[in-house]
């Protein structure tokens, strides 16, 4: 296909899809919205106050904010059904306690990890799911339908394909949200993962974040088309692209997605536009101009998830301009310049539980090193 074709597919896309009557997003309460702004709030809290404790010098480890790309994380998970899996990366540390948070975010029985079971993993204590083995995001939990995150990128794919497709064979209707960056998708993997999830019509929603970087390297080195969704063309699925600054867009589009897959007509890809708000890891320190100017950045964070959903929620009348009590004003805000006021006070209380159970936790004896290595030790 020519690339004015694949475009010209993709404006036809887009128009369709505009045209059409707003779907799962207008069948969200009030309810619903305000608690998919406190969660936003919450991701955005998670990354603030890791980044203060680790200038604090009271942790270690690598953090990969996911400040700006919150809307993303909130708005793929809030649809999703209990027994449904996830798939999360390192950018995504939010999601495995954000993960079925609907159902209470203190709840034990909920189909995600407790706060304190996250907070434990970035101290590298006893109680964590990899019991300070290994890099923060790199645990999982399959009892919650939580895939195991790795760092080959787009690696997560062809396993999430694998188990979808066994919950087929054993008369299940989960759907598995993946999330990549968009230099995932340059990866040979994302293609066959993808390549097979659509022969074997396995309802695998890829979900790319694409940020416009991949550590150093630029969108445009990394992808030849302008939209990471027209990737979609070449496998006949749907290719979704989404505002990754709007939570309900963002969810709009997932659930276009995992519909489609629940359904049983394969796999999709839902794209979602955003930007990365610092450097690639703290490690990468990016402020200097080195490879971003400042221009770009600013441009880039223009748009807070936080202050857009805030915009929908006064205009829908769910809350007023005033009620900076309430829904204190976060956004726009960097680490260093954010405290605990510009935060819902539950949204602190409740972090602020899994950091003080993480610190008083234990560190894992020194023979647990050879646990999971042996047999016998398992
Ligand atoms: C297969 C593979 N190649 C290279 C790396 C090293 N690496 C880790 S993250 C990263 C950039 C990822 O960019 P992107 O997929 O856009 O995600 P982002 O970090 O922007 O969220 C690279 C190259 C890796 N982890 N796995
Ligand atoms: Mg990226």
């Amino acid at each position: 296909m020519s690339a004015t074709s694949t475009s010209a597919t993709a404006d036809k896309r887009r128009t369709a899809e505009s045209s059409k009557p707003a779907g799962a997003k207008s069948l969200l309460t009030k309810d619903d919205c305000l608690e998919m702004f406190r969660q936003l709030y919450l991701a955005r809290y998670f990354d603030v106050r890791l980044i203060k404790e680790k200038k604090r010098g009271r942790l270690r480890g690598t953090l990969y904010s996911s400040h700006n790309q919150e809307a993303i994380i909130v708005g793929s998970l809030f649809g999703l059904r209990p027994t449904d899996w996830i798939s999360p990366i390192h950018r995504d540390m939010p999601c495995f306690f954000l993960k079925d948070a609907r159902a209470g975010w203190r709840n034990p029985n909920r189909m995600g990890m407790s706060i304190q079971e996250v907070c434990c993993q970035v101290w590298g204590k006893a109680g964590s799911p990899g019991r300070a083995r290994d890099n923060w995001s790199h645990i999982g939990d399959r009892d919650k339908r939580i895939m195991h995150s790795t760092s080959m990128l787009a690696g997560t794919i062809p396993v999430a394909a694998g188990v979808v497709y066994a919950d087929r064979l054993n008369g299940g209707d989960a759907v598995c949200v993946t999330y990549n960056g968009e230099g995932s998708t340059a990866q040979g993997v994302f293609h066959e993962a993808v390549n097979f999830a659509a022969v074997h019509k396995l309802p695998v929603v890829t979900v790319i974040e694409n940020n416009q970087w991949a550590y150093g390297t630029p969108v445009e080195l990394e992808v030849p088309t302008k939209d990471v969704a027209d990737r979609a063309l070449g496998y006949g699925i749907p290719g979704y692209i989404a505002d990754g600054q709007d939570v309900f867009d963002v969810y709009e589009k997932v659930m276009m997605a995992v519909e489609h897959g629940r359904s049983g007509k394969g796999p999709s890809i839902v794209e979602c536009k955003t930007f990365r708000a610092y450097g690639h890891g703290d490690h990468d320190d990016d402020r200097a101009n080195k490879y971003r100017s400042q221009k770009e950045i600013e441009h880039g964070r223009s748009r807070d998830p936080i202050a857009v959903c805030r915009k929908r929620l006064i205009e829908l009348g769910y809350i007023g301009h005033k009620d900076t009590t309430a829904w204190p004003l976060a956004e726009g805000k960097n680490a260093s310049d954010a405290t605990n006021e510009d935060f819902p006070a539950e949204v602190v209380e409740y972090l602020t539980e899994g950091i003080e159970f993480a610190l008083e936790s234990p560190l894992p004896e020194a023979e647990e090193a050879g646990r999971w290595v042996f047999k016998e030790n398992a």
